[in-house]
């Protein structure tokens, strides 16, 4: 017997149900991404007005935006008005032009114009994306002297002060070190998903990470930069109001990578200098309380071994 497969013998022009059903399924798709809020940012340009830095990043989208909807308007205008305007009629056929060497010539050199000033303009914004400026004068002055921790690679402000944090991603939260003068950097203070900083101060970021592949995004303070095993990337940011700035492992990396949120919380310098304190003196005390305990634990098996 000849049978053919159902699956085979299916018919597969779309039908209204399945045009319906694919013309949902886009709508809602389109829906979710407009409303992940993450993802979306200041739902057409990048979200600013934590940084200089974001406020650059911001300003350069909405130019480049601005052009491409002043040429898309213009091209799709010329072409809806020639579609009315020489619409075929009967008997009447529209003059067909070719060669004309003015129009070519016109929309070649204009469409390099328009390339040229977008490339020019990119670069010099590029500049003050990546560099760093100084800090405020009402920043945080603890780092005086010059960088905690100096780097050949990491762009650094032309007065060459900054307050230098480690951004270390590990699965699932971000681990934070904080500069301490100390050589050994184990014994520095850290923190953990909450990143505490002073206003009014740069603040440099060398980002790397333990275990795989992760990505650091603050949208309000500047663009993503990959956390990577082995490999130490640079940003920065200058908060000027205190305030929280949320933000999210932007690259997937494990089971429970939406988990994985980051926050930077920047208040006044004398806060920070206090709460930078305290977190040095938890520690502390939790080192004390640890060596103590290994120390019990130590004495115990001593006398666990001298007995018969
Ligand atoms: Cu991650």
């Amino acid at each position: 017997m000849n049978r053919m497969p159902a699956a085979l013998g299916h018919d597969r022009s779309p039908t209204p149900r399945r045009r319906l059903f694919a013309c949902s399924f886009g709508a809602v798709t389109a829906g979710l991404l407009v409303l992940a809020t993450g993802a979306s940012a200041d739902l057409l340009t990048p979200e600013s007005g934590g940084s200089p830095n974001a406020d650059d990043i911001d300003s350069l989208y909405k130019l480049v935006l601005a052009v491409a909807v002043v040429v898309f308007v213009g091209v799709e205008g010329a072409l809806l008005y020639s579609l009315i305007k020489f619409k075929a009629r009967k008997g009447a056929v529209a003059a067909q032009i070719r060669g004309n060497t003015n129009l070519e010539i016109g929309w070649t050199v204009g469409a390099a114009v328009v390339l040229v000033v977008l490339a020019v303009v990119t670069f010099v914004k590029l500049d003050e994306i990546r560099t760093p400026p100084n800090s405020d004068a009402g920043g945080f002055q603890a780092t005086a002297d010059g960088v905690l921790s100096a780097s050949a690679f990491r762009p650094e402000p032309p007065d060459g002060k900054a307050l230098n944090i480690k951004v270390n991603g590990q699965q699932y939260i971000w681990r934070y070190t904080y500069p301490d003068g100390d050589e050994n950097i184990l014994n520095n203070a850290f923190s953990y998903e909450e990143m505490v900083v002073p206003t009014n101060t740069t603040v440099t970021l060398d980002i790397d990470a333990q275990d795989v592949a992760h990505s650091w995004w603050i949208p309000a303070l500047g663009g993503k930069f990959d956390a990577i095993p082995g490999h130490t990337n640079y940003t920065w940011f200058k908060v000027p109001e205190p305030g929280v700035y949320s933000g999210q492992c932007a690259e997937l990396c494990g089971r429970n990578h939406a988990n994985m949120v980051a926050t930077v919380r920047a208040v006044e310098p004398a806060e920070f200098e206090r709460w930078l304190a305290a977190k040095r003196r938890e520690i502390g005390q939790s080192n004390a309380a640890a060596q103590k305990a290994r120390e019990k634990i130590e004495a115990q098996q001593q006398t666990g071994d001298e007995a018969p």
